[in-house]
């Protein structure tokens, strides 16, 4: 078992206790409190790939800027960090490219993975970061990127996957870096977007009004998907 010890960072608000509770007890909360000072959670899984099992230890931190001091204690020694922010607010993007980037690259391990969470996704008819300069930026730090939402589960356990795939191995590739394994991986998604689309074919007859919406949701989740 290996143990791999994870730092959520990010503005106020973003969602990180969230995406926890989300990920570690299947829980959201609409009404969730601002967290103050840090906690801790656990969850282990088996990465079948490595035939590997990492206990991921989950460490929520405080988004406020008066506890960043209290913050850096929990990245210093992480073997992961996960830069979250909200997609309904450009600020809480603006920060991690100004803010917590480079506070990681420059307080935490030389080999620390770092991933972007743009959080919030399943608002996406009020976003304000564009998901395609995000993941733009994400590439060009070397930085895993994952649209998620703590609120409907979507990319989650994606992320995790990917933080802990990347910990095991360093030169596992995601999405656009993947190489020639990409080729497989657009033709996996492309024949389960066939499927897809079959029946959806068959829903349209049933009930029409629905598939522009549908669709959309599905371009959405297409691009999350990889490897
Ligand atoms: N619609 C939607 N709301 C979310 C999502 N994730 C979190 N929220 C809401 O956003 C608010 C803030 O979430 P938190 O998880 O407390 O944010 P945080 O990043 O932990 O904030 P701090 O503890 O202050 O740093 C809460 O009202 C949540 O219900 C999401 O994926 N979608
Ligand atoms: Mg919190």
């Amino acid at each position: 078992m290996l143990n791999c010890k994870v730092v959520l960072l990010g503005e106020t608000s973003v969602g990180k206790t969230s995406l926890i509770s989300r990920y570690v007890n299947n829980t959201f909360e609409t009404n969730s409190l601002t967290t103050t000072g840090a906690s801790y959670a656990y969850k282990t899984i088996h990465l079948k790939q490595y035939n590997k099992s990492i206990k991921f230890e989950i460490w929520d931190t405080a988004g406020q800027e008066r506890y960043r001091s209290l913050t850096k204690i929990f990245y210093k020694n992480a073997s992961v960090a996960i830069l979250c922010y909200d997609i309904t607010k450009k600020g809480s993007f603006n920060e991690i490219k100004n803010y917590w980037f480079n506070q990681v690259k420059n307080n935490s391990p030389n080999d620390i993975v770092i991933a972007i969470a743009a959080n919030k996704s399943d608002l996406y008819e009020i976003e304000e970061v564009n998901e395609e300069e995000a993941r733009n930026y994400a590439k060009s730090v070397g930085a895993i990127f994952i649209a998620t939402s703590a609120m409907n589960s979507s990319g989650i356990e994606d992320l995790f996957k990917a933080v802990g795939s990347k910990f095991i191995d360093p030169n596992y590739c995601f999405e656009d870096d993947c190489g020639d394994d990409k080729k497989d991986c657009d033709k996996q998604n492309n024949d389960e977007n066939n499927d897809n689309k079959t029946q959806k074919e068959d829903d349209y007859k049933k009930n029409n009004f629905k598939l522009e919406k549908d669709n959309k949701n599905d371009k959405r989740k297409k691009k999350k998907k990889c490897c």
